[in-house]
């Protein structure tokens, strides 16, 4: 095949942990952009596009990346099992190659990809991100992943395309999580197109250099980083382009708790707790202020002008 694999990925860009937490001192001592860039350090885009406003410092001094331990034995991934710890002990049977990609609905180009057909040609990108989950905690993660839009242009959606659905792997022998009724399965998820093919949409398909660990989502997830973190669908299977609202599984599951835009407001509660603070693993205490749209409203306010966000939440 044609393909930059993602194994020439890794053994060539991989960037080590101490190397991302220097990157992220230099930045955090406010040594200037241009500086680190002529030091021949990539300067994440995500940091260089954050707002030079209250939000865009205050967020600098916490912005401490966390650590791939935490990342990535922290997780929610509940085809295998409930707990945060479940994923990492148990996501080795996941098998993240081959992994056929299935595309339909209201596109011009359907079929049946492979993974890494898809791959081929798409530039990876070094993405620093804070993701915020609803339970009120967060972290700060590095991801390597590319926008949405690379390859939604490439399917060419139709005019009927209002909204994409992505659904994950449904299959017992991998995911031994799903023989228990804990959510309904697949575990499917959904953008409004616009949101869909906003830059900071991504794809990812790894974190601190590396291809994701099979608990972040092997072999490529979603990360969505002004939503709370159950929109981050995780090794995904299919792909599909709607005319209506896709139903995601947590709003199908708990609909007066989860909403389909889950876009992070420190205003609106969710019912059994407070939405206003959160706690940066691996800290204890939920301390960090939790910022309207995660921290980047100046990017995607736009797109929910003239909503009611507390009936869409
Ligand atoms: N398929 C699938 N995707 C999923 C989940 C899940 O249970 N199954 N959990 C979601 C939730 S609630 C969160 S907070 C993030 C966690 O991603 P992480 O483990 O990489 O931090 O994945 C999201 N994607
Ligand atoms: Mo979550």
């Amino acid at each position: 095949m044609l393909i930059k694999r993602p194994d020439d990925i890794k053994s060539s860009e991989i960037t080590p942990e101490s190397v991302y937490l220097n990157r992220r001192k230099f930045i955090g001592k406010g040594v200037a952009i241009g500086a680190v860039a002529a030091a021949g350090v990539a300067v994440p885009w995500a940091l260089r596009s954050q707002p030079g406003s209250d939000a865009g410092e205050s967020m600098g001094s916490q912005d401490e990346l966390t650590s791939f331990e935490h990342v990535s034995t922290y997780n929610n991934f509940y085809e295998f099992g409930t707990r945060k710890s479940d994923p990492a002990e148990n996501a080795h049977t996941l098998r993240p190659r081959p992994w056929a990609v299935r595309v339909d609905g209201e596109v011009a180009k359907p079929g049946d990809y492979d993974l890494d057909d898809l791959l081929h040609g798409v530039t990876m990108e070094d993405r620093i991100y804070r993701m915020r989950c609803v339970e009120a905690w967060s972290m700060v993660i590095p991801w390597v992943g590319f926008p949405l839009s690379t390859l939604i242009n490439r399917f060419e959606p139709t005019s009927k395309a209002r909204y994409v659905e992505f659904e994950t792997l449904y299959d017992v022998e991998q995911m031994p999580g799903q023989r228990r009724a804990v959510l309904p399965w697949p575990y499917v998820e959904g953008l409004r197109m616009d949101e869909a093919m906003h830059p900071l949409a991504i794809f990812a398909t790894g974190l601190y250099g590396r291809d994701l660990p099979n608990q972040n989502g092997a072999p490529f997830r979603l990360v969505v980083p002004w939503k709370y973190g159950f929109k981050g669908i995780k090794s995904i299977v299919r792909i599909r382009f709607t005319e209506t609202q896709p139903r995601n599984t947590w709003q199908v599951s708990a609909p007066n708790e989860y909403g389909f835009y889950a876009n992070v407001n420190p205003e609106v509660d969710h019912p059994r707790w407070s939405q206003a603070k959160e706690r940066r693993i691996p800290g204890l205490f939920r301390n960090t202020p939790t910022l309207m749209f995660n921290g980047y409203a100046d990017q995607v306010g736009h797109l929910y002008e003239g909503m009611d966000l507390r009936r869409n939440f």
